[in-house]
């Protein structure tokens, strides 16, 4: 028995490595009309997430609208649902309730009502930290060159644009906002 303890082995192992070979392969499937193969990778290994994201009372007014949805969907984002709506004073404070008692938490609040804003669910694999990304830093002087809020934002808080910063947050602001 001793003797066949490594062929054993070997195999147990040749086992494993192809299991999770073939979880982690591309699959291949052949297009029966074009008979021509399609690769694609298999719906387990693509998890995609959400975010809440708002277009904020400045770029609506300014009609960036639609320049900012179109680098949503060049991006890659699928945008799950939309809505044009107001915040009320009382949504404003709820939903950045983290920054109450800072000083600018009145002319935040100000600002996020002072017009209407587009909200949106985006889907994407990594949709927080791309959102995030595309949006750029919070200061508009300080995001980087091509982001939403160096093409868009004027003066903080006019930044043009919310993403949400952790899934906790996502779930948090989809719910206050979509289901209210
Ligand atoms: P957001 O929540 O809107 O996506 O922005 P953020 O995470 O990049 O920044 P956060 O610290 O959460 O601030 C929320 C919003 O408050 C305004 N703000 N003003 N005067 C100031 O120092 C100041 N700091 C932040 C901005 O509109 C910012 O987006
Ligand atoms: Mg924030």
């Amino acid at each position: 028995m001793k003797k066949y303890f490594p062929t054993i082995l070997a195999l147990v192992l040749c086992v494993c490595i192809s299991t999770n070979f073939a979880r982690q392969s591309k699959v291949i499937t052949i297009d029966k009309k074009t008979e021509k193969a399609a690769v694609t990778a298999p719906k387990e290994i693509i998890s995609a997430q959400q975010t809440f994201a708002i277009i904020k009372p400045d770029a609506v007014e300014a009609k960036n609208t639609g320049k900012i949805i179109d680098m949503i969907l060049q991006d890659g984002f699928e945008i799950k649902k939309m809505e044009k709506i107001q915040f009320t004073a009382d949504q404003a404070k709820t939903f950045y309730a983290e920054h109450k008692g800072k000083p600018f938490f009145d002319g935040l609040v100000e600002f996020m009502t002072s017009g209407p804003v587009i909200i949106m669910v985006l889907e994407k694999e990594n949709a927080i930290k791309d959102w995030r990304k595309l949006i750029g830093a919070t200061n508009p002087a300080k995001a980087d060159k091509g982001t939403i809020r160096q093409l868009f934002g004027t003066k903080i808080p006019k930044n043009a644009a919310h993403g949400s910063d952790a899934p906790e947050s996502a779930k948090r602001e989809i719910d206050l906002l979509f289901f209210r």
